[in-house]
């Protein structure tokens, strides 16, 4: 890290626990210190010591066009000289939903929120709601962002409920929230069978994303709605990093298994911060002004986000946009494991479209289990060495790389070679 970022980071930490605004940031699963960021542009991110990196991180996820694209700073610009927020409707909000209702026709009716974590605590609370039941089900290694509800840990066995996964959870919030294996739908069915109508709904990422890329088992979504739908318990897609990232309409449009509630953020704010939440126009009239489920908030379907993210999803339309980004994608991966394989080193590459994760393991990554057999530490050293070599990978195992459309040739053919060498020095290690 250069001098600039060291000095940067003494002072935040005077401010910050960590020293950073979000934990995964400070570097603390990869060893070293975080470099400051000074400016981004297309792939390339550069720090306040002057050093440019091809960036994988793409703010986790929101940058698919790339940085500052100028479309998109523009229209951020021009929302901006009318005024920054109002705290009433516009057209802005309009245009969004109709942009994401096309691309998501399970949206019958949204909501407009901040951020994935208030997306997935507000699907919760109307799920609940709805179904006047307590109990959520969930999977090990999904992250849902950081409501109380959604940090919880599997209980002593299967079909006893959670534990709190974070000190400030109440035993007694935790112990409504039901974990099991992800792919694990034999585990589904048994819950089912034993607490089904207790159970007011399942979240899921379609694809995992937080324990690295972990992709649905053949059958294991559509068990999923089929179960629910059995049972009276509503499907929740926790479409936060596939929406509009494994293709237009995300995971519900790859696999074909149409939620009752989905949760999305990340590229639909275009890098600005929007979540949404929606679905089932029955579910959804039961959201307060019409009904009993409240949600509110005040920064809900900002103007300048909202013009960043109509920008953005009317950029993604452009022709052949998925099929580029899935061959960008299967390069970097099959780069990735001829790498390793010429080291030696035991690697999994995990890949769905445009995310991947290469896992240091020798064994298929299908959960949370088998994806922590990876070894971090060597991990760790992989991600340094990237770094010094001008590559910025996701500083944690557990983590994805993003691919944007800003990513060229040239820069994945340097990710390759950089992977080479780092792999062959950590091999010689
Ligand atoms: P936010 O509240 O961070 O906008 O979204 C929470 C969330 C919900 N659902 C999924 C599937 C998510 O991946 C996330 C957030 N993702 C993490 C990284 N995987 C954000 C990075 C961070 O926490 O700093």
């Amino acid at each position: 890290m250069g001098d600039r970022s060291r000095q940067l980071f003494q002072d935040a930490c005077r401010y910050f626990p960590g020293g950073v605004n979000s934990p995964v940031r400070a570097f603390r699963a990869v060893g070293g210190d975080p470099f400051f960021v000074s400016h981004a542009s297309g792939s390339r991110i550069t720090d306040v010591d002057g050093r440019s990196y091809i960036d994988y991180v793409g703010s986790w996820g929101p940058m698919i066009l790339g940085h500052a694209h100028p479309r998109v700073v523009a229209a951020i610009q021009k929302a901006a000289e009318a005024g920054t927020s109002y705290g009433a409707p516009t057209e802005l909000e309009t245009r969004l939903a109709r942009l994401v209702q096309a691309a998501f026709p399970s949206l019958e009716r949204m909501r407009f929120v901040s951020s994935g974590t208030e997306a997935c605590m507000s699907a919760l609370r109307v799920a609940r709601g709805f179904t006047r039941r307590d109990a959520i089900l969930k999977f090990e290694g999904c992250y849902h962002g950081h409501a109380d509800s959604l940090l919880v840990k599997a209980g002593s066995g299967a079909l006893t409920f959670g534990v709190p996964d974070s000190l400030g959870v109440p035993a007694d919030l935790a112990r409504h929230t039901l974990t099991l294996p992800y792919n694990d739908l034999e585990s589904v069915r048994s819950v089912f069978a034993a607490r089904g109508t207790e159970i007011a709904a399942v979240i899921v990422e379609p694809v995992a994303g937080n324990m690295g890329v972990i992709l649905p088992q053949p059958g294991f979504l559509e068990g999923l709605r089929e179960i629910t739908r059995q049972h009276g318990a509503l499907l929740i897609f926790d479409e936060v990093i596939t929406g509009f990232r494994i293709a237009w309409g995300g995971a519900q449009e790859r696999y074909g298994v149409r939620p009752d509630l989905t949760c999305l953020g990340k590229i639909v704010g275009g890098g600005l911060p929007v979540g949404v939440y929606g679905g089932r126009a029955d579910i959804m009239e039961q959201v307060a002004p019409l009904g009993g489920i409240y949600q509110a908030g005040t920064l809900s379907g900002n103007p300048l986000a909202m013009a960043a993210g109509i920008e953005t999803l009317t950029l993604l339309q452009a022709p052949k946009f998925y099929a580029d980004l899935e061959a960008k994608g299967q390069r970097l991966a099959e780069g990735f494991s001829q790498a390793a394989a010429a080291a030696r080193i035991p690697v999994r590459t995990n890949r769905v479209g445009s995310i991947l994760t290469s896992f240091f393991t020798g064994i298929p990554v299908t959960d949370d289990a088998t994806a922590k057999t990876a070894d971090t530490k060597r991990y760790g050293v992989f991600f340094r060495a990237m770094l010094e070599r001008g590559v910025s990978l996701a500083p944690s195992q557990f983590e994805a790389a993003f691919i944007s459309a800003a990513h060229s040739s040239e820069d994945l053919d340097a990710t390759v070679a950089a992977a080479r060498e780092a792999l062959a020095a950590l091999a010689g290690a």
